[in-house]
């Protein structure tokens, strides 16, 4: 945890139209997991283009045996169906909304917006929701892993340089989203690009009590947890059970965030 910290702290000195598009609608037999009617359909909202994929209701293994303390135990979780962005929250969408844009990469409005904190982006969900009516929300880093996931149990959902932006072929810069491979749920950039913000408290002890289903974790901290790794980091930070956490105020420029939807 102390190289976490490390890494984090150098960042921060350096300084989604279509209503519901029915794609297919088999149900795919997948263990533990209760593929729903919806897979294969998307949703993006008109006010703000912002797309989201169906996440299934499921079970899988959270944390992982080759990673560090705080990912131990292991331990199946159950999450209920969700909504998830497709892609990071963009500078074009963070710019809509709020109407400025914060990022220290400020080149398009395909780009992830970055440098804002968890304090930020309650108040950017709290405006968009209102302006679009939507019931959007920071992901719990349950539903993240799940998610980031997809059915796979290994330390990656795919080959890292194809499914993500990392220190080795980033450019030490932001990349716009979606130019990764995806995973099978169709969510690209949950490794690499920017960190993303996750609606829980950090507790590196947490996975020994954390319930089995739907676990939202501490209900105090000092640090709200981020997942997947940057464009910034080595490999060894891109994986689905990786978990860093930074103050609620912090801003970074490899610190984003991608919105959960219930509806
Ligand atoms: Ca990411």
């Amino acid at each position: 945890m102390k190289k976490k910290a490390a890494i984090l702290s150098l960042a921060v000195i350096i300084v989604f139209s279509i209503p519901f598009t029915n794609i297919c609608c088999d149900r795919i037999a997948k263990k533990n997991i209760e593929m729903p009617v919806e897979i294969g359909k998307i949703f993006r909202d008109s006010e703000t283009g912002m797309v989201f994929v169906p996440i299934p209701a499921g079970s899988f293994e959270m944390g992982s045996n080759f990673g560090d303390s705080d990912e131990k135990p292991v331990h199946q979780v159950y999450i209920n169906r969700l909504w998830l962005g497709k892609f990071e929250v963009t500078q074009g969408q963070w710019e809509a909304v709020m109407g400025f844009n914060p990022s220290c990469f400020p080149k398009g409005a395909d780009y992830p917006v970055e440098q804002v904190s968890w304090e930020d982006v309650q108040e950017f969900i709290r405006k968009m929701n209102s302006q679009t009516g939507l019931n959007c929300r920071l992901p719990t880093e349950a539903e993240w892993e799940y998610a980031c996931r997809a059915g796979t149990a290994g330390e990656r959902y795919g080959v890292l340089f194809e499914i993500a932006w990392y220190r080795k072929n980033s450019h030490y810069e932001t990349r716009p989203v979606g130019q990764k491979t995806p995973n099978s749920w169709g969510l690209h950039d949950m490794l690499g690009n920017v960190w993303e913000l996750c609606q829980d408290w950090h507790d590196a002890n947490f996975y020994k009590i954390s319930p089995s289903r739907n676990p939202q974790g501490p209900s105090t901290g000092f640090f709200r947890v981020l997942r997947g790794g940057s464009w910034f980091n080595d490999e060894e930070y891109l994986r689905c059970a990786i978990r860093m956490n930074a103050a609620p105020s912090l801003r970074a420029f490899s610190l984003g965030f991608r919105l959960a939807m219930t509806r």
